[in-house]
Formats: C-alpha cells, sequence, structure tokens
C-alpha cells in the first residue's frame, strides 16, 4: 500500500512574515484549511493535500528530499541553500508575488561607497555567507565574511564588520541603524517550488491540479475585466492600449449605430493613467472589474 495514500505534502513557513500569505495563497487556490496555531502538520479538508508547518530555512530541504512535493520559500534562502552543495532536486514554479525584498550591501551613511570594489578587505557581516561570496567573487572583490544569524544590521556600530549584507524592504532598519542601501546582491520574493525528482504516481494528477489551480490564482491577481463604451474610430487606438488583452470583444451599443461595448481581460495591471490614456483616446464609462477565478 502506498505511504501517501495519493496525499500531497506541502512545506510553508510555521511563523513568521511568509505564514500567513502563504496559507492565504492554498486558501484561494479552494483548500479548506483548519490549522490551530501550535500544529506542525495538518490536513486540508477538501483536497488530498497535506501541511508540514517549519522553519523558512528547513523547506528547500524538505521539498529537496521528496519529504514534500512543493514548499513556499523566499528566493533568498532557497539561492543560499543551493549554493551549499550539489544534487539540488528543486524546481521553481511561480513567484508568489509576495514576500518582496532584496539582499544588498548596506554601509555606515557617511561611508565613501563607490560600488563592490569598495568592499575590498572590508569585514562584512551577513546570514546569507554564499550568496554575498557569489557576488563579491563576480566582481573580483577579496573580503572577510561575518556570518551572524540574526541582528546583522547592528555590526557596524559594535565594530564586528564595516559593511553588512541583509535583506531590505522598506529601508527602514538600516535607517534606523545610520546605514545606507548599497548595491543589490539578490532580489528575492517568496516561491513556489516543487520537489524536482519524479513524484509517486499516485499524486501526480493532483499534483497538476494543485498547480493548475495555483496558476490561475496567481493569474488573477493581476487580471482585470475591463468594459468601456467607444465609437467606432476609436477602437483600433483603445485596443492598442488595454495592457495585456488578447482579442477583445467588440459589441454594437443598442440604438447607436457608431458606438460599440468593448470586453477585455487585461493580463497587466491596470493602472488610473491608463485609464486617463483610455478616455482621451475616445472611451467612455470605463468599468474595471476583479476577476475572482480562472483556469488558463
Ligand atoms: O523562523 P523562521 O526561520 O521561519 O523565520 P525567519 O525569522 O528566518 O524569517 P522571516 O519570517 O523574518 O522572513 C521570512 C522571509 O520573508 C525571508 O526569508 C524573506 O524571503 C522574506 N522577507 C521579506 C524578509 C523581509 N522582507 C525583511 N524585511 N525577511 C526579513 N526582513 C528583515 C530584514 O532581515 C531586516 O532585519 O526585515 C528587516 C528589514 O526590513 P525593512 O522593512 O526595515 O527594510
Ligand atoms: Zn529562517
Amino acid at each position: 500500500m502506498d505511504q501517501r495514500k495519493g496525499r500531497l505534502r506541502v512545506a510553508i513557513q510555521k511563523k513568521g512574515r511568509l505564514a500567513d500569505k502563504s496559507l492565504d495563497l492554498f486558501r484561494r487556490a479552494g483548500l479548506r484549511l483548519s490549522n490551530g496555531k501550535n500544529d506542525l502538520f495538518f490536513k486540508a479538508e477538501n483536497f488530498p493535500a497535506d501541511f508540514l508547518m517549519v522553519r523558512d530555512d528547513d523547506i528547500p530541504t524538505f521539498v529537496n528530499s521528496g519529504v514534500c512535493e512543493f514548499g513556499i520559500v523566499g528566493r533568498n534562502v532557497l539561492e543560499e541553500w543551493c549554493l551549499g552543495g550539489d544534487d539540488r532536486q528543486i524546481e521553481v514554479l511561480k513567484p508568489t508575488g509576495f514576500g518582496k525584498c532584496s539582499l544588498r550591501i548596506a554601509v555606515p551613511d557617511g561611508a565613501n561607497y563607490r560600488g563592490p570594489q569598495s568592499l575590498s578587505g572590508m569585514r562584512i557581516a551577513t546570514s546569507y555567507p554564499r550568496l554575498l561570496k557569489a557576488f563579491l567573487d563576480a566582481n573580483n572583490v577579496e573580503a572577510f565574511i561575518v556570518r551572524m544569524s540574526g541582528a546583522v544590521e547592528l555590526a557596524p556600530r559594535l565594530n564586528i564588520a564595516a559593511a553588512i549584507c541583509d535583506l531590505v524592504s522598506t529601508g527602514q532598519t538600516l535607517e534606523a541603524n545610520g546605514l545606507k542601501a548599497a548595491d543589490i546582491v539578490l532580489e528575492s520574493e517568496a516561491l513556489l517550488v516543487r520537489s524536482g525528482g519524479k513524484f509517486d504516481p499516485s499524486l501526480e494528477s493532483v499534483a497538476e491540479k494543485l498547480r493548475l489551480r495555483f496558476n490561475g490564482v496567481l493569474a488573477t491577481e493581476e487580471t482585470k475585466y475591463v468594459m468601456l463604451n467607444a465609437p467606432a474610430a476609436a477602437l483600433k487606438k483603445i485596443t492598442e492600449i488595454l495592457p495585456g488583452a488578447e482579442a477583445p470583444t467588440v459589441v454594437p451599443l443598442a440604438g447607436d449605430a457608431d458606438r460599440y461595448a468593448v470586453h477585455a481581460v487585461c493580463k497587466e495591471s491596470v493602472f488610473w493613467e491608463t485609464l486617463e490614456r483610455l478616455k482621451a483616446a475616445g472611451a467612455s464609462a470605463i468599468l474595471v472589474l476583479p476577476i475572482e477565478k480562472m483556469m488558463l
């Protein structure tokens, strides 16, 4: 009898910046999840998937070993982990759009930083020694890497290091510690990953189902349904402005031979500026509606 009994396993962060949004993504994919705060393992009630709640740093190990078929992890954690050895069997399926940050070099406010060469011979504190080493190597810079597991931004003040390499999102932490951001080592966000090895055949079709639902959920984030009215002469221009729309539906408006209703699925962000351009091109009664579900 198959150990898994046709149930997928998914690794997500138990507590931290990615935890709630990861669960939310699966909920939006239609999974009913009712985990208690302290559950390390729980089952989706209406889908053959079980969830392992772990530290984010362990997610690559779980997915790589095939203990879990799927996981959600920051690119920063994944790439640092991947640089740690061979035989990596993790496939990135999709960026999720949340957990965005960048791994950056930062130096004290008054420092005269003129690019990576300025780091030559310096002590640099980081929790990402492999990514930092790769960055230094790529720039032919020799420096001393000081490994820290947290509170990296304190290192310059404590004279542990002259620069740091740490995650930045708003920049407030750097500012509060008298540091300024310099070069970007890595742009990161949370990624949906899958184990690269072959799945147990009993899991293949469930895995594909989940992957398709995810594509749908993530596609609806930016995708909008746009409706507007326009005179015949403006149709060509308006179609060109609609962002990421393939073939809009154009139907004549009742009682007005020259005016049409245009309906389109726009796969890119529709900004206020887009609406202003549409209006300037002759569109009126422009509506932008969210799309709740989508199957591609
Ligand atoms: O316990 P566990 O190991 O699971 O969690 P953790 O403490 O290692 O990670 P956690 O929850 O802090 O972050 C999880 C993931 O969120 C990271 O691996 C990144 O992919 C992503 N992420 C996004 C961030 C940030 N933004 C972020 N700003 N992770 C950390 N930070 C920290 C940063 O290290 C610095 O201390 O926030 C501070 C800077 O933030 P700003 O807004 O002041 O610039
Ligand atoms: Zn962690």
